[in-house]
């Protein structure tokens, strides 16, 4: 059987990341060979957890004002008043870089930078002083017209040969105040806004310039879901990963995407499994792949906001009732799992899951010979990752009901 995926790890390259390549699972297995279950099962759980931990730093910069701070915020997923929160406001708040920290991804950090455009404002010195090296990308933040200080901070980025994205902010209010006009035309509205930065900086030779319309108070209108899907496409694939975990889930486009990137570490977690499979302690194999079936369902709730902390969080914004919003949650999964020993031995490797999920996964799973096969650990995990996107997607629309 292990000969029969020889030739998948001779198919990954660097580039595709989400495939464990050979050197990795010899490793592993030599690793896990002469440990105790509990032991092997957390090693696994380190391994898989790896690649959510890259880091990503953006920095967001822009006019004092112009609505950085809400902007990271939001991005977090957050509200302005939780814990955590950039502080927002009419004066100006933020002086020095600060790092804030996704709340679940700590790996991933938004960077609120002072602001910019005052009048003695040196792109040079600015960036110096900000480290720009730092930053994976920057996001660089309008709320009114293109300036020269915008102009500037692009040419100074450009040089520094980092990547920038454009964003004119406060969307919402800008309609606001052209919807009091007589011949309101939104579309019309959203061009012009538009159109003035993506002069500017074609005026200072940007090829093909994007701006990207967003209002940090309502994340999910506007052109958030094309931001965040330029991001991806243009980071690093190990890089993307990170991004794609930490976005919040507040489209029912973004949820899909999140359900593709890990449709596509399933191979990597089933060909893990089918490694470990060859070792020679077979309850231990069967284990592992319920450890790590259950592992990567606890996962999935997480990236979708399905876990209690999050379900609070959407709670609170949205008002309504958690018990409201679990009731539309239809994945067997999605409800408690509690069965004796497994549940013991998965509690041991720092696995927080209860009985019934282990029952509810076991009854799903069909089991050949003492470990579970590859395809039934990829089967069973596309299945439940089906399941809870379906969830996500039906907690948001309730949400906004
Ligand atoms: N209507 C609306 N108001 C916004 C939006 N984003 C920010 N604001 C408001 O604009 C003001 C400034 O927002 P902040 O996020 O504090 O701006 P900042 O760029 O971090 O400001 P400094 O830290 O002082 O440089 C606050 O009163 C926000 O509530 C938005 O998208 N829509
Ligand atoms: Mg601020």
């Amino acid at each position: 059987m292990f000969l029969h995926f020889t030739h998948l790890f001779k198919m990954s390259t660097s580039e595709d990341y989400s495939v464990i390549t050979q050197e990795e699972l010899e490793e592993l297995k030599e690793c896990i060979s002469t440990q105790d279950l509990s032991s092997a099962v957390d090693t696994i759980k380190h391994f898989l957890d790896q690649q959510d931990r890259v880091e990503l730093n953006i920095a967001v910069t822009g006019e004092s004002g112009s609505g950085k701070s809400t902007f990271i915020n939001a991005f977090r997923g957050l509200g302005d008043d939780d814990e955590d929160s950039a502080e927002t406001g009419e004066v100006e708040t933020t002086k020095e870089p600060k790092a804030y920290k996704h709340p679940k991804y700590k790996n991933m950090k938004l960077w609120d930078l002072p602001g910019i455009g005052t009048l003695n404002f040196k792109a040079h010195e600015y960036l110096k002083r900000v480290q720009f090296e730092r930053y994976d990308f920057f996001i660089i933040i309008a709320s009114d017209r293109f300036r020269e200080c915008h102009a500037d901070l692009v040419k100074e980025i450009k040089r520094m040969k980092k990547n920038f994205y454009f964003i004119r902010s406060k969307i919402d209010s800008s309609i606001d105040a052209e919807r009091r006009k007589k011949n309101f035309d939104e579309k019309k509205t959203l061009d012009n806004i538009r159109e003035d930065c993506v002069n500017g900086l074609r005026g200072i030779g940007v090829e093909d310039p994007d701006v990207f319309l967003i209002s940090g108070r309502y994340l999910n209108n506007y052109d958030f879901n094309s931001l965040h899907e330029r991001m991806e496409t243009e980071l690093p694939q190990h890089k993307r990963h990170v991004l794609m975990l930490t976005v919040p889930n507040i489209t029912t486009e973004i949820i899909e995407r999140k359900k593709k990137a890990l449709e596509k570490n399933i191979l990597r977690v089933a060909l893990l499994s089918a490694g470990v499979a060859v070792l020679p302690f077979h309850d231990l194999s069967f284990f592992v792949d319920i450890a790590l079936i259950v592992y990567e369902i606890q996962k999935y709730k997480t990236v979708f906001g399905l876990d209690d902390e999050s379900l609070q969080r959407i709670s609170e914004r949205s008002g309504k009732s958690i018990k409201f919003l679990k009731s539309e949650m239809k994945s067997v999964v999605c409800e408690e799992i509690t069965a004796g020993s497994i549940i013991l031995l998965l509690r041991q490797s720092s696995l927080k899951v209860t009985e019934s999920t282990v029952r509810r996964v076991l009854n799903c799973i069909p089991i050949i010979g003492s470990g579970i096969s590859f395809v039934s650990v990829s089967n069973t995990l596309k299945t439940f990752l089906n399941e809870i996107a379906e969830d996500a997607k039906n907690v948001l629309l309730a949400s906004l009901k």
